[in-house]
């Protein structure tokens, strides 16, 4: 095998975000842009020869071509096994489970997670260290950095692998393994939960909807949950992953999983309806008549959580991202146990979940997990759900509203500008940190601005700081609104506002969202002047 050094020259923009490098299809099309940024990967790593990569992805457009790249560079770069889900398929969380179990050195996960799929769609490269988890911010500023100045990349001549078929085969000196993408995770899923439990229930007549948006978690939700738990063919819908997942966004929310929201709020709704993203990590949970918000959902599966075999010995801690709702901190202080606010994505968690800080992070967009692996993960949030209701024997509906009765309700919600100007954005979020000093003390109708700050992370582990991760106006009463921009956008920019009130227990705790947080929304454009800095006058998706 002789390994080949290909010149290159560097691309401007390979600046992991949130979550990764996200890019439009094109961009990654270009000459060389996918093998630079992986071969900048590699190059920021020590130690490695020898030892195994994972590589897997969500199917989405551009996933096998993408994933012959990095065998055949992986090799070249001195791995001496490369692990691969068969099809290319591995769900991010699925990633994480792999790399763990097989003592990987880490994994490259091809995902542009909830962004569309497509031709010209959206595509998306992102390494996870050993413990299988995100890279954290020391390797991805490396990545970034190496991509500026790249000159070369190492690949080897040698034919596309078979992603479709199990088993060895050496090339050189290395060997490529296509495992089961499912087959590590199932088994692993098994040990948390008490799947008689909930086989029963299911046997009992509990009906189950899982929208899998025609994205990665369809073959992990249909092996656990129609073959292994008994639900009834069909439980799954949309459950092959497609190229462009349809035409549609793999977002669980309740804009673009609109069908199975109405489904579950119609008269012969299931008893319990869930979906997933485009890389399996995110999780959308809707009782019968009842949208669990994720802040929420994080706070109720932790206050339950020891129902389930996996957590009975009860939580180390709780972690969630700053803009998350404060739900689940008054979950932990009943438990008696710890909470962490984190800047948002998953790679703030790595460092408390390994040094055994946290056992349950979760963030407001939908991703919940727990220390068995180490990124969110959408089927495991659906199943330690779907063990609580077979412990509880209660209607989702009867747990939220017990949830309320006992810590109060966090009123919550998202509003999304996207596809923004991003000179007016970031102008709109310089405007208002050079407004923080100024804030406090003033009011905006009936409310009056306590503090304000833009949130900075000083990790307890490592000791690194995150600046910049958000502006936070704290008013007095408990209400807050957050601004910050998003980092998995791959068009202009997006502004997400987060909304959030309190309201404590004895208060009204069967509110319609929007009315018990108007207040705050009118003040948005008081405080923020988005209008007046991109001409936008409403959120474009509401969550
Ligand atoms: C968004 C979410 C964040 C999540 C990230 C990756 O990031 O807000 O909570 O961790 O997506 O999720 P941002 O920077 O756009 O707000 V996934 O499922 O897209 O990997
Ligand atoms: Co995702």
């Amino acid at each position: 095998m002789t390994v080949l050094t290909i010149a290159t020259t560097p691309y401007a923009d390979q600046k992991p975000g949130t979550s990764g490098l996200r890019k439009k299809v094109p961009v990654f099309q270009q000459p060389n842009y996918a093998a630079n940024f992986i071969q900048s990967i590699f190059d920021s790593l020590d130690g490695f020869a020898g030892t195994t990569l994972v590589i897997g992805g969500d199917g989405r457009f551009f996933n096998r071509e993408v994933i012959q790249i990095a065998i055949r560079m992986g090799i070249a770069n001195g791995f001496g096994r490369i692990i691969v889900g068969r099809g290319g398929i591995l769900s991010t969380p699925a990633a994480s489970c792999v790399i763990r179990a097989y003592g990987a050195f880490g994994g490259i996960v091809l995902s542009a997670s909830h962004n569309p799929g497509g031709p010209t769609e959206d595509f998306g490269i992102k390494y996870n260290i050993s413990n299988g988890g995100p890279a954290p911010e020391k390797i991805t500023d490396a990545i970034f950095a190496i991509s500026r100045t790249i000159t070369r990349y190492l690949t080897i001549e040698a034919p596309d692998v078979d992603l479709d078929k199990d088993g060895e085969t050496r090339i050189g000196g290395s060997v490529v393994q296509i495992i089961d993408p499912v087959a590590d995770y199932a088994a692993l899923m098994e040990q948390l939960f008490d799947f008689d439990a909930i086989r029963t229930l299911i046997g009992s007549g509990f009906r189950v909807a899982f929208d899998a948006m025609s994205a990665v978690t369809g073959p992990y939700a249909t092996e656990i949950l129609e073959r292994r738990l008994g639900c009834p063919a069909g439980t799954v819908r949309n459950g092959t992953p497609l190229p462009d997942f349809g035409g549609h966004h793999p977002d669980p929310n309740l804009v673009h999983a609109k069908e199975l929201y109405d489904l579950m709020m119609g008269a012969d709704a299931p008893d319990f309806g869930a979906a997933s993203d485009g890389d399996g990590d995110r999780n959308l949970i809707i009782g019968k008549g009842i949208f669990v918000t994720p802040s929420d959902s994080l706070a109720m599966l932790a206050a339950n959580a020891h129902l389930a075999p996996g957590y009975k010995a009860g939580l180390k801690g709780i972690a969630r991202s700053m803009p998350t709702s404060g739900a689940a901190d008054r979950v932990a202080e009943a438990l008696g146990v710890p909470l962490y606010e984190t800047p948002t994505g998953w790679k703030f968690f790595g460092n408390l979940l390994d040094a055994g800080m946290a056992t349950i992070c979760g963030e407001e967009s939908a991703g919940t997990g727990s220390d068995h692996v180490r990124e969110k993960d959408g089927l495991w949030a659906v199943l330690l759900w779907l063990n609580i209701l077979a412990a509880r024997r209660e209607s989702v509906m009867a747990i939220a509203q017990d949830h309320w009765s006992r810590f109060g309700r966090n009123y919550y919600a998202r509003h999304d500008y996207e596809g923004v100007d991003s000179a007016a954005a970031d102008a709109m979020m310089a405007e208002l940190r050079g407004k923080l000093g100024t804030l406090p003390g003033t009011a905006f109708g009936t409310l009056t601005v306590a503090t304000s700050d833009d949130f900075a992370y000083l990790d307890p582990v490592d000791g690194s700081t995150s600046n910049q991760q958000g502006i936070r106006i704290l008013f007095e009463g408990g209400s807050r609104i957050v601004f910050r921009l998003s980092g998995t956008g791959t068009s202009g920019a997006t502004i997400r506002v987060y909304i959030e009130r309190y309201e404590p227990v004895g208060g009204d705790l069967a509110q319609a969202t929007p009315d018990a947080i108007a207040d705050l929304v009118g003040t948005v454009e008081a405080i923020a002047g988005i209008a007046r800095h991109t001409g936008r006058t409403e959120p474009d998706v509401i969550t």
